[in-house]
């Protein structure tokens, strides 16, 4: 069981449309169209440093042009560090990914499907724990620990009681093959 602190998105107001119609003053949206044939949306913004020097901030994809932002990617210091996608047509995202801001390597994915969350760990790309909180109380109740893509050690916190640890290893490990 990980004792770190695991960010949540706060799921119910990550509207990736509301960055093109936020008003902060010191931004400025650029919209661009690609050509060829992956046509889509795709918005630029920058923010002013206080040298007023522009500096990017945020990228905005709509990839299937509906005029709903898909994918928002988050800079700082010219270097993409967080990642929010909404692919499931509704209005909110479902999924976050932080990234390393040397490499761009995402190094924790955070999901929802509405009932709970997920958060999946990687190191230089490969995956290392998952996190399932299946209750929605936004705290992990679950977890898989692989090695080389396979789960060796499985726990669940049995009525959702962190105090009460089970090994379910071997149903897991029995689930996947
Ligand atoms: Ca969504
Ligand atoms: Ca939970």
């Amino acid at each position: 069981m990980a004792a770190t602190e695991l960010p949540l998105p706060d799921w119910k107001n990550l509207k990736l449309d509301s960055y093109l119609s936020s008003k902060e003053s010191e931004q400025t949206i650029k919209e661009l169209e690609t050509s060829g044939d992956a046509r889509r949306n795709f918005y630029v913004i920058q923010e002013a440093d206080k040298n007023g020097a522009k500096v990017l901030k945020m990228q905005l994809f709509d990839f299937d042009k509906d005029g709903k932002i898909d994918l928002a990617k988050h800079f700082k210091n010219a270097k993409v560090v967080r990642t929010e996608w909404n692919l499931d047509k509704d209005e909110f995202a479902e999924v976050v990914k932080y990234h390393q801001a040397e490499t761009g390597e995402v190094y924790l994915k955070v999901q929802t499907d509405g009932q709970g969350n997920v958060w999946t760990h990687y190191f230089k790309g490969e995956i290392r724990r998952q996190e399932f909180d299946r209750n929605n109380d936004k705290k992990p109740d679950m977890w898989y620990y692989f090695r080389a893509g396979k789960v060796y050690r499985a726990e669940v916190a049995k009525n959702f009681d962190p105090k009460k640890i089970e090994d379910i290893t071997t149903e897991v490990q029995k689930r996947a093959n």
